[in-house]
Order: C-alpha cells, then structure tokens, then sequence
C-alpha cells in the first residue's frame, strides 16, 4: 500500500548576481540544506529551492560596468552561485533563475491574476530610490544624504508606475502573524515587523517604466515588472506555478522560508500580501538569521573583506567550513567569522575532538581486534536532542550536544587506559570498543545532515566490519 509522504517545501532567497557569492549567502544555504537533508532523512518529500535574482538597475549597471551584456553578466555570475553551492554539497532539488523561461511565464501569468484581483492602480510616485536596496527608500532613513546600507546617494525619481494596494493589507497580516498562522522567527523580527505595520503601510509600485532589463508588464508592456515583485514569485515559478499544477499543489505553501534580517520587510509583508491578493496561501513560517561580519566590519567590497566560500572549502573542505558557520554562531544572532575563527574551530572541535576519537578508536580495533568490528554494539546514548535542535534551526545548540557526546567518549577512553587494560582484561578492552564503535555510529548519523561527507566516511568505515588502517578524518592545520 502506497503511504503518503508528508511534504516539506524549504526555500533560500535568490542572490543577486551583481557579484559572486560571499559566505553571508554560504550561510543561509548551508542553513536550509540542513533542514532538507533532515527532512528527507525522516522520510519526507522535500523540495528545496534556491536560485538567483537576475533582473533590475542594480544587476544591468553591473554589467555595464563590466563591459558585458545582461545576459553574459548574469549567465557567469549565475555559475559561480552553482559552482559555490556544488562545492558545498547542497543538496538543493532545483535552482531558479529569474532570467528563465518559465519564470517569466509564472510571472506573467501572476501579474494578470494581481491586475484581475482589483488591487492594481495606475499612479504617479515621486521618491528617491535606492539601486543598490532595489526599493524607495524614504529621506528620514538617510544619513548625510545616503543609504546608509550602500553608502550611495539615492536616485530621484518621478515616474508613472502601477501601484498595489498594499496599504489594505495591514490588519489581515498583523492577524495572521499575531495568530503564527504566518510565523515568523526569532521574535525579535517578529515584533519589527509588527511595529511597521503598526506605522501604517503605503501603496508601493510594483512596475518600472524606465527600467529595460526586467520582464514585460502583460498589460503594459512599456513598463516592467519591479524587481522584487518578480523576484518573490519565484519561488512559485520553481515548483511549476502556471505550467505542473499537480506539482505547484503539492509543495505550495512553502513550510519554511530561510534568509537574513535584511530583507524581511519584503517577505514578511510584501509576499504575503501578494498572496493573499491572488488567493494563494501564505508560507508556513519564515526565519530570518542575523548577519555576519568579518573581523568585526560589514562584509563589504569596499573594506576588501570578502571571503570566497570556495577558498575555504578548498582548504578546510566542504564539510569543516558548514560545521564551522553553523557552530560559531547562534542562528538567529549577528556573529563574526573569520579565517583564524575558523581553524581555532577545525583543529579543537574536528581534528582534536572527532577526529580523535575516530583515530584512536579505529587503531584499537585494529591493533587489538584486529579490525573486526562486526558485532559493534548501537550505542545506548540517545541522541535525538541533535536532530530536535537541528530542525528548529538551533544548529549550534544541536551540535553542540553532539560535541558533549564526543568530549564524553574520548575522556572515556582517557580514564579506562585500554592499552593497559588489553594486558589483563582484554574482554573488557574488547567491550568497551565494540561500543565506542556503535557510539561513533550514532554520532555519524547525527552529524548527516550538517557534514554529509564525514558522516558517510565515519559510517562506511564502520559497516564493513573491517577496519583496516582508515585515513584520519582531518588534518591538524599549522
Ligand atoms: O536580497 N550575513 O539578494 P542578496 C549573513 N535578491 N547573511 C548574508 C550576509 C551577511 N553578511 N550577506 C548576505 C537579495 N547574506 C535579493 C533576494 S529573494 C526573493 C530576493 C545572505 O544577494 C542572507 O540570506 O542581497 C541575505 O538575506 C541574502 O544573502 C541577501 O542576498
């Protein structure tokens, strides 16, 4: 009898393309492809969506400033997105990008539906916009002048443009957010977003008449569609909205939309409102993670502090650089990250800490089993508290429990001194390593969804009842 799946729709933001991914966009994608890979794990049908947000000024000066044409910019910045996500082992089920066919087709088709809801209006707005937010930006949020997110002095506009009703919306979402029929986490994002819409939300424009690079009104081909009016949708476009509706049913309305703090304002009341003008239901919940820094400044290209996460991943591999951005800091929390950061973590928690534990325990069972490790024992230890952590995104409190059970198993093996015991109690040195075997079992299946690769070696290793001379896991780093 066929049993139905439960299923589990997890989505990262589309990066822009204006430059190549940096490990603030590492971090939120190694995030969502935790909870992916849990969610399959427990057996479900996961869909996990990411992409990239192709459209607008701000990618179209991009690329003039680079010599290229749109297209040319936005299809090799694209790949180095999937490249980056590949070298990270991200598990994701589809990447979107807004420049493809079937986005735009989703897109238009969504735009008549919005036009048809009535919540569309032909209007004049003056203001003065921010390239670099892809929004209005008002003069109260200025400093001397400029964003003080990009440093850059906004763009005065006075343009004809379509507007939506979003100033309808405020009561209907604050229920909805108050009721966690839309929730969003931590609450601390909650409560920003509820007291802007306690201020009073205002009509925005949702088309662009003097923007080229971006997808046709339906109605209005003149204009296009404002960026992030498109760039929400996709994350319908990618689960067939408009062209597999069996597809689209199943996995809308998202279960959880992971990103950073910056851009709740457009998912937390945007999106929803979009939703709810064209009858679509509201994802389940949103989390939006703090922000990192590095060495104590913004990330920033200016300051020169970029880190590429395949610098990283080339040096330390795939799975020490997700253990380390999910570990150092609490999700949810801004945090500073670092190279040094980052080996302090590799060489204590990985090379010392597991990877010991690993080394030492096979080298016994080499040196006095002889290897077999046929009969290891399941360790008693219950370590589901991981996993409880793991899915409700306290990555560092779940590994941190995980690290507790490998502390705990090497100071084990520190007080029964095996390689003394061998001589007189060589049953007991047997037992204790059967279940030191079935414990790294344990801890390699808690680890999966957070380092897929250590965890497989680990479990491998362990299932061919033989161990023979395995490599150590990680290397101690100078
Ligand atoms: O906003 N620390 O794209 P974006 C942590 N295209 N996370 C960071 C970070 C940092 N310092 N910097 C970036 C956009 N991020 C839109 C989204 S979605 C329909 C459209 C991560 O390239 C974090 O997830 O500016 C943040 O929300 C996202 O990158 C912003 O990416």
């Amino acid at each position: 009898m066929d049993t139905v799946r439960q299923k589990f729709y997890i989505t990262t933001p589309i990066y822009y393309v204006n430059d190549k991914p940096h490990i603030g966009h590492a971090y939120t994608t190694i995030a969502a492809d935790v909870v992916a890979r849990l969610h399959r794990l427990l057996g479900e049908d996961v869909f996990f969506q990411t992409g990239t947000d192709e459209h607008g000024a701000k990618i179209a000066q991009a690329a003039e400033k680079a010599k290229q044409t749109p297209q040319e910019f936005v299809d090799e910045i694209s790949a180095k997105f999937s490249f980056a996500w590949d070298q990270l082992d991200i598990s994701s089920d589809d990447f979107i990008r807004t420049t493809e066919p079937r986005h735009k087709q989703a897109v238009a088709k969504f735009l008549t539906m919005l036009k048809d809801s009535g919540k569309i209006y032909e209007g004049e707005y003056e203001g003065l916009y921010c390239v670099g937010h892809e929004a209005f930006i008002k003069e109260s949020d200025l400093v001397d002048g400029v964003c003080p997110d990009h440093k850059t002095k906004p763009e005065l506009i006075k343009e004809k443009n379509w507007f939506f009703k979003l100033s309808e919306y405020g009561d209907i979402l604050k229920e909805r957010i108050e009721t966690d029929e839309f929730r969003i986490r931590p609450y601390t994002r909650q409560n920003e977003v509820l007291s802007f819409i306690k201020q009073g939300l205002e009509d925005i424009a949702i088309s662009r008449p003097n923007v080229k690079w971006g997808i046709p009104l339906p109605w209005d081909p003149e204009q296009t569609v404002y960026v992030w009016v498109e760039a929400l949708f996709n994350y319908c476009s990618i689960i067939g909205f408009g062209e597999d509706e069996e597809k689209f049913r199943n996995y809308w309305p998202a279960d959880i939309q992971v990103m950073a703090k910056d851009i709740i304002k457009f998912h937390c009341i945007i999106w929803p409102a979009l939703l709810l003008a064209v009858d679509l239901p509201l994802p389940h919940a949103i989390f939006a993670h703090g922000f990192f820094t590095i060495g104590g400044q913004k990330i920033s290209k200016t300051i020169g502090n970029v880190i590429d996460p395949n610098d990283w991943v080339a040096k330390y591999g795939a799975d020490a650089v997700r253990y380390f951005l999910l570990r150092e800091v609490p999700f949810g929390q801004d945090g500073d990250v670092s190279e040094e950061k980052l080996k302090i973590r590799y060489n204590g928690d990985l090379a010392n800490g597991l990877g010991n534990l690993f080394s030492r325990t096979t080298n016994m069972i080499e040196k006095y089993l002889d290897g077999d490790v046929a009969d290891f024992a399941v360790s008693p230890k219950d370590l589901s508290a991981a996993w409880d952590a793991f899915s409700t995104l306290n990555f560092s409190e779940g590994l941190v429990k995980i690290w507790e059970e490998i502390a705990w198993a090497n100071q084990l093996i520190d007080k029964a001194k095996p390689w003394e015991l061998v001589k007189t109690e060589p049953e007991k040195v047997k037992e204790l390593l059967l279940n030191l075997t079935g414990l790294l079992y344990d801890i390699a299946g808690k680890l999966a969804p957070v380092m897929p690769d250590t965890a497989n070696k680990i479990r491998k290793i362990i299932e061919s009842g033989d161990i023979k001379k395995p490599e150590p896991l990680f290397q101690k780093i100078e």
